[in-house]
């Protein structure tokens, strides 16, 4: 883990605030960012401590806290302990499209409506590590550049270093960490790939789908599965031409999918220019009817079992994982390989009765 200098950059915090020099912090893995080291005190204190300066909504440690899950140390499972019981208020909004949509750009222009609102507001742009994603990360800084300095606003960009569980991972951490500074709105930006912006609807409360007039591809990621994830999808570009032309297909397209039961919620379609902050408020105004909703009708129920299923699942799985590979040098595995070598075992069978063997000297949970 660590150590790649791509992913290094992704996982800087764009624009620290409160105060926080906006230079990134070199490539020192724990340069104590806010100064305050963790070293000297005992593990679990330290933990406790810097949990504690995340609830009170110091940015310096939120940044701190989320680059050691980043790193994989053991004390952020200890400070994650402490704040976990203490959150759940964020609403938590997945944004994603095909590249190029403007997707950053209408995040920065939700930022300042939402601003104005008087909320508190975490960003976390996943930068999914693809070929789209060479200057989505400093045309991100650019973006929301303008936000760095507002302490109300925290800015976090994360790569997924590859592996997609990778992405969930430390992407759910992440969020849990604004949560518990106090965000009163998590907004989450990822490029709509693949399986990555999946992962990432699964983290969110409501998700808006950004696509942008001219067809072809977007219509292909919509169809890929994209449109069923929406809660509120978004025409950006209104102001390019063919804006009416992909309204209008897009209303064909909302409308064939399946007739709404009467008190489900009726997928909004909203037309934006977010370079120009226009169609801003209706869009702040329809997240904050389908956060209604979902408290309303019990769906925020389920959501939330979702949520709490993803990364107990993630955990699960990395236990037993790093339990079945234990001892794979040792002489009990290389006596198994060596009929594997042999051709007396085949690997399946092998495989079965060592996991087997590992999970059931391992006692409960
Ligand atoms: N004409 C027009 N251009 C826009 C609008 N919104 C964004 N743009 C431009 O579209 C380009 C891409 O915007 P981004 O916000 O970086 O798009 P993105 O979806 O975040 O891109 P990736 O993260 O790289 O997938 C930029 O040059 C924006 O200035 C809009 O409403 N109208
Ligand atoms: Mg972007």
């Amino acid at each position: 883990m660590g150590g790649e200098p791509l992913a290094r950059v992704g996982g800087e915090p764009l624009a620290p605030v409160g105060g926080e020099p906006l230079a990134p912090v070199g490539g020192e893995p724990l340069a104590p960012v806010g100064g305050e080291p963790l070293a000297g005190a005992a593990p679990g204190q330290a933990a406790r401590e810097l949990a504690e300066r995340v609830l009170a909504g110091h940015a310096a440690s939120a940044a701190r806290l989320i680059r050691m899950v980043e790193d994989g140390r053991p004390e952020a499972r200890e400070a994650l302990r402490e704040l976990y019981p203490k959150i759940g208020r964020a609403h938590v909004v997945g944004v994603t499209g095909p590249p190029g949509a403007g997707k950053s750009t209408l995040v920065s222009a939700l930022i300042a409506e939402l601003r104005r609102r008087g909320r508190r507001i975490g960003v976390l742009a996943v930068d999914p590590s693809s070929p789209f994603s060479g200057g989505a990360i400093l045309g991100d800084r650019v973006r929301m550049q303008r936000h760095s300095t507002d302490p109300g606003v925290f800015i976090r960009s994360m790569a997924t270093r590859g592996a997609s569980g990778g992405l969930a991972r430390a992407s759910w951490e992440a969020e849990l960490v604004l949560d518990a500074m106090g965000c009163d709105v998590v907004l989450v930006e990822t490029v709509g790939v693949g399986q990555v912006e999946i992962d990432v609807v699964d983290l969110a409360h409501s998700t808006v789908v950004v696509c942008l007039p001219g067809a072809g591809d977007d219509v292909q990621a919509i169809k890929a599965g994209l449109l069923e994830a929406a809660d509120l999808l978004v025409l950006n570009k209104a102001d390019l031409p063919g804006a009416d032309d992909a309204e209008r297909w897009l209303h064909v397209l909302l409308h064939s999918a399946k007739a709404p039961a009467p008190d489900a919620w009726d997928l909004p379609l909203l037309r934006t220019v977010a370079s120009r902050e226009e169609g801003i408020p209706p869009l702040v105004d329809a997240l904050e009817r389908h956060r209604a909703y979902l408290e309303r009708s019990g769906e925020l129920a389920r959501i939330e079992a979702r949520r709490a299923r993803r990364p107990f699942v993630e955990r699960v799985r990395e236990r037993l994982v790093a339990r079945a590979l234990e001892g794979l040098e040792g002489p009990e595995a290389l006596r198994l390989l060596a009929e594997v070598e042999r051709r007396s075992l085949d690997p399946y069978t092998a495989a079965d009765r060592w996991v087997e063997a590992r999970l059931a000297g391992g006692g409960g949970p």
